[in-house]
């Protein structure tokens, strides 16, 4: 629909659900994801378990995922949400627990600014859970005092 690029671009993927069974949600997101056109997981995070940020209900299970993609951003997140529907995903209101959440982080360099996307992730500096498993997978796209400033944000590794 949207064609591909010729040169895979790096992109940063955040995983997140609160609803069900969500470590399984995530393992099966995973496989949708690197099944997806065009589209090579390369690393993928750690699962983690932390309390809901501005949100509600259960505790969250979070990762991140890096992929080499050809699909163009747009492309991307309407593959994205297509997944996210197939796991099950309502949107009663804004921030609602949800069964499978997925946030496009970083699309290469770029910077992303129309109404249905932005890239990089507005919120993702404020976010333990997304900052603690980037840092896992790609270092060098966190730093120190990134980290720093979300540290009273408790987060478990569960492996
Ligand atoms: N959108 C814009 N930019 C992007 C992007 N980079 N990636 C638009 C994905 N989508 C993007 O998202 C609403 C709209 O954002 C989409 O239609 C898309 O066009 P949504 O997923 O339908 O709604 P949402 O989840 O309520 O909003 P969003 O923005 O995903 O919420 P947040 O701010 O990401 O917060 N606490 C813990 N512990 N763990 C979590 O995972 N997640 C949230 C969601 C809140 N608290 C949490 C967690
Ligand atoms: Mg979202």
């Amino acid at each position: 629909r949207f064609g591909l690029k010729k040169q895979p671009v790096s992109a940063f993927i955040a995983l997140g659900a609160n609803l069900g069974d969500a470590p399984a949600t995530l393992r099966w997101a995973l496989g949708a994801i690197a099944a997806l056109t065009g589209t090579r997981l390369v690393r993928s995070s750690s699962l983690y378990r932390s309390a809901p940020i501005d949100s509600s209900g259960p505790d969250y299970i979070n990762a991140v995922a890096e992929v080499a993609t050809t699909l163009h951003a747009p492309a991307l997140l309407a593959a994205l949400q297509q997944i996210e529907l197939a796991a099950g995903r309502e949107r009663p209101y804004r921030n609602a627990p949800r069964t499978l959440d997925l946030d496009i982080l970083l699309y290469g360099d770029a910077s992303i600014h129309s109404p249905h996307l932005q890239v990089p992730h507005p919120r993702m500096g404020e976010r333990a859970f997304v900052l603690v498993p980037l840092a896992e997978i790609a270092p060098v796209r966190v730093s120190a005092a990134q980290l720093a400033a979300v540290q009273g944000q408790a987060i478990t590794r569960l492996g």
